[in-house]
């Protein structure tokens, strides 16, 4: 455990690698790296056994919220495989959780909160709550860039030394959104699409103030040592143009340019998970430095909507990593050649599912990694 590292204080700056050794790091700053770099949505999961054993250890919101346990659960994917990238173990809903909104995490069920649906519910939300509830997630951040980048801190394995990215994350706007007024998971989010026509005034007001929470947050992460940082719109696929625009490239735009306002030379990567041909849009507008692509986009004609300098990240289909075998390698193969000569981050189109056998994993990134 990184426990044994002590209080971490921030990283001295000349012990650290410089920015542009790091692979991932290269990509999302519009190089193209061959082979390309790698790392998994959800890598750190219920598919590790090492997971699963710290997992009876607490529940979800406490092992967020304690820098030993989070940072050791980031650390384990690394270990096993070393990815390109460590994402911070933690949720897109601890947000609103910071915020006051009540959350638990049910198992077999999911999130749950108390739903925000009315104008009082919305007053009793605290954005100037946040930056002191989440300390610990920015402590864990701390330790996490000690770890993945001083050498012999992490026992991370030869050669990872230096060469992992710590990437931050928020949810965005209109995914956060939808959990907190549905009261959690859904498939269609009929209450938060219905509130958005009916009552744009409200919408509005809760889109800006997560607007307003997820640039100020992301920005904490990036002090606090994240290289990277990822904004999930995992339900953007669900709007029509018009609220698309409104509730996705919007929100998605102010955050992008507060953050490179405050830190120019930190990449960040957009997720419009299911947004089809909307991505294109998406990218040039926000303003982002990656466009992460869910595993319905064709790479081709995805990079064909986007600057040619603009990363692309993605697309494995997690049920294809799950099955394994012979499709795996030969799919990865796919994916990596289509993009090659492009900026492209090696991941999947959605998250680790958790009955993929780790032994996976494993060969998927060998396969990423061959040299030819
Ligand atoms: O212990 C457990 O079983 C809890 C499961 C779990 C985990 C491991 C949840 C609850 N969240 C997480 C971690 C998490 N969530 C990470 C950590 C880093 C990593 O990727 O390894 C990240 C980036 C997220 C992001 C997240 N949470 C998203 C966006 C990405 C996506 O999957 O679309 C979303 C939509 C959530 C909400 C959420 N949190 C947890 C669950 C089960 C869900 C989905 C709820 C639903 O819609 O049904």
């Amino acid at each position: 455990m990184t426990s044994e590292t002590g209080s971490a204080g921030a990283p001295n700056p000349d012990e650290l690698p410089k920015m542009s050794d790091k692979r991932l790091l290269r990509v999302l700053h519009g190089e193209a790296v061959w082979p390309p770099p790698v790392w998994l949505m959800r890598q750190a999961g219920r598919y590790l056994p090492e997971f699963r054993a710290l997992r009876a250890q607490a529940d979800f919101i406490t092992r967020c919220m304690t820098p030993d346990i989070a940072t050791e659960i980031t650390l384990q994917p690394i270990r096993r495989y070393g990815m390109d990238g460590a994402i911070l173990f933690s949720d897109i809903l601890i947000l609103p959780w910071a915020m006051g909104q009540s959350l638990e995490f049910v198992d077999g069920v999911g999130p749950v909160l108390e739903p925000v649906r009315r104008a009082a519910d919305l007053d009793r939300l605290r954005p100037e709550r946040v930056a002191e509830a989440t300390a610990p997630v920015m402590e864990t951040l701390r330790r996490l860039r000690r770890a993945l980048d001083v050498p012999g801190e992490a026992a991370l394995g030869v050669g990872q030394d230096g060469a992992t990215a710590l990437i931050g994350f928020a949810g965005a706007p209109f995914t956060v959104a939808c959990y907190m007024v549905e009261g959690g998971g859904s498939k269609e989010f009929a209450e938060t699409r219905r509130m958005a026509y009916a009552e744009p005034a409200l919408f509005d007001r809760l889109i800006d103030l997560l607007t307003e929470a997820t640039a100020a947050m992301l920005c904490a992460q990036i002090e606090a040592g994240a290289e990277a940082v990822m904004l999930f719109d995992s339900w953007a696929g669900l709007l029509p143009p018009a609220q698309f625009e409104r509730q996705v490239i919007e929100p998605g735009r102010r955050i992008a340019s507060e953050v490179r306002r405050r830190h120019p030379s930190v990449p960040i990567v957009g997720f419009p998970r299911l947004g089809g041909l909307l991505v294109g849009r998406y990218a040039s507008q926000t303003g982002i430095d990656a466009l992460a692509l869910d595993t319905s986009a064709d790479l081709a004609l995805a990079a064909g909507l986007v600057p040619p300098g603009l990363a692309l990240q993605g697309n494995l289909d997690p049920l294809c990593l799950l099955a394994g075998g012979d499709a795996l390698p030969a799919a990865a193969e796919t994916i990596r050649s289509t993009l090659r000569g492009r900026p492209h981050v090696f991941n999947l189109g959605h998250g680790v599912l958790p009955q993929t056998p780790p032994e996976h994993v494993g060969a998927l990134v060998e396969a990423v990694r061959r040299p030819w």
